[in-house]
């Protein structure tokens, strides 16, 4: 019984763990234009006050998107900096619910 009560442990903490589900712009995506808004969404709760996200370009450049403090609790919505054409990554960081710290990447591309 009790291997079983640590089984059953495991896909709960797996759950509190923060995945991004879905992301604007989008992993990938060739943009016709530079975004103005950058939109997360996650699978639970993340702290907004403790979340960053940073553009980087080509030749290293970070630029900080300024991240908004409302909006739903699953969701990080932050004003996109002024981003010139080309190939951007876009880092983010949360920090989840469970107390983890959880960071992704994705690049994205800015039409010329
Ligand atoms: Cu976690």
């Amino acid at each position: 019984m009790l291997l079983g009560a640590l089984l059953a442990l495991v896909p709960a903490t797996v759950a509190a763990h923060s995945l991004l589900l879905e992301a604007t712009p989008a992993a990938d995506a060739l943009l016709s234009g530079p975004p103005t808004e950058i939109a997360l969404r996650f699978n639970n709760r993340v702290e907004k006050r403790l979340c960053t996200i940073l553009l980087v370009d080509t030749r290293g450049e970070r630029l900080r998107a300024e991240v908004r403090a409302d909006g739903p609790a699953d969701r990080v919505n932050a004003v996109a900096p002024a981003l010139g054409p080309g190939t951007w990554r876009l880092e983010w960081r949360v920090l989840s619910t469970d107390g983890h710290v959880v960071t992704g990447r994705f690049s994205f591309r800015v039409a010329p």
